[in-house]
């Protein structure tokens, strides 16, 4: 009865493919995507908001995949918080990374001490079977800044892993992608590197005061043509932008270059994305509150095509329906 079970899975996950339009996963609320290009697809790992609550508390993440950024097929939900026996709530934005054939999937989640930890499931393939690689937190200080994993692997196999809110931290994880050796270092926020600093609340009739960025969480952390790229989730007035900053090194000095999507166009406070090339293409992946029923909490992910100026930077992208 399991293999009739999964076999009519399957067929299932196969004729549940949705059209390129604006949110592009119109089938479930998918926060926080977070694209991984493995062969010739890309795969989407996402959240799942539940409209009706007036926070974030999310319980499981979803993966989806695409041979051409037009058809997505549903691989359902390979994990959820009963998957990591430390969890207890707010299954909030993750990050997957291949190494050597082996999947990693960067998540982080509320523990049963009620603060906020990363933690790392591990899979044979891509859309699973995954368990947590632990049994436990990979990253665990006892902080709230400890959300929103970003992952990449330079060249010169030396794997990073990014986090924060408020608080921008990095690892160099060690080969096995599940430990890490050092220290957390906690990355310097100035109006050099990511726009502005923190201040106390500014009124609304004291505009200049306002610094015009500052990081908030969503790291979003890649290298394209010898740069270093770090998007973020930033904020000025209102709901979250998504900016980015540069660099020559993957640990900084980073160089703040602006916004790549202002905090206007989205119909939801929060923002979160990932940024792939992909046959020769550059996508942007975020989400917004545009699918019937959604917002704030109720957040679909959608994907700009864009291209890179010649220096490499990224131009403003606007939100569009298609
Ligand atoms: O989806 C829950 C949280 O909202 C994420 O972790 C943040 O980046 C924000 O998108």
């Amino acid at each position: 009865p399991y293999k009739i079970v999964a076999y009519l899975f399957a067929i299932l996950s196969i004729n549940s493919t949705v059209q390129a339009q604006n949110p592009v996963i119109q089938t479930h609320y998918t926060p926080d995507p977070a694209p991984m290009v493995y062969k010739d697809k890309v795969y989407v790992y996402t959240g799942d908001d539940i409209p009706g609550y007036d926070f974030y508390y999310m319980t499981k993440w979803r993966v989806f995949s695409s041979p051409d950024m037009v058809n997505w097929i549903d691989h359902g939900s390979p994990i959820s918080l009963e998957s990591f026996s430390w969890a207890r709530d707010r299954a909030w934005a993750a990050q997957c990374i291949e190494r050597n054939g082996k999947f990693y999937w960067y998540i982080c989640a509320q523990t049963t001490q009620n603060n906020m930890a990363i933690g790392v499931a591990v899979a044979d393939s891509p859309a699973g079977a995954f368990k947590d690689a632990l049994g436990k937190p990979l990253i665990t200080t006892g902080s709230w800044s400890n959300i929103d994993p970003t992952v990449f692997i330079d060249d010169d196999g030396q794997a990073y892993l990014y986090w924060g809110n408020g608080s921008l931290y990095y690892v160099k994880l060690n080969k096995d992608m599940v430990s890490w050796s050092g220290n957390i270092v906690e990355v310097p926020q100035t109006v050099e590197s990511f726009g502005g600093v923190r201040t106390a609340r500014v009124p609304d009739n004291k505009d200049a005061e306002r610094p015009k960025d500052v990081f908030v969480e969503g790291p979003w952390f890649y290298k394209r043509g010898g740069k270093y790229y770090q998007m973020f989730a930033g904020m000025s007035k209102g709901g979250e932008s998504l900016s980015y900053s540069m660099s020559d090194n993957p640990t900084g000095p980073w160089k703040y270059q602006g916004k790549i999507m202002t905090e206007q166009a989205t119909n939801s406070f929060t923002n979160h994305g990932g940024i792939i090339d992909f046959k020769g293409k550059s996508y942007l992946f975020y989400h917004t509150g545009l699918l019937p029923g959604g917002g704030s909490y109720g957040r679909a992910t959608s994907i700009e095509e864009f291209r890179y100026n010649t220096d490499g930077t990224i131009p403003l992208i606007s939100a569009t329906k298609e």
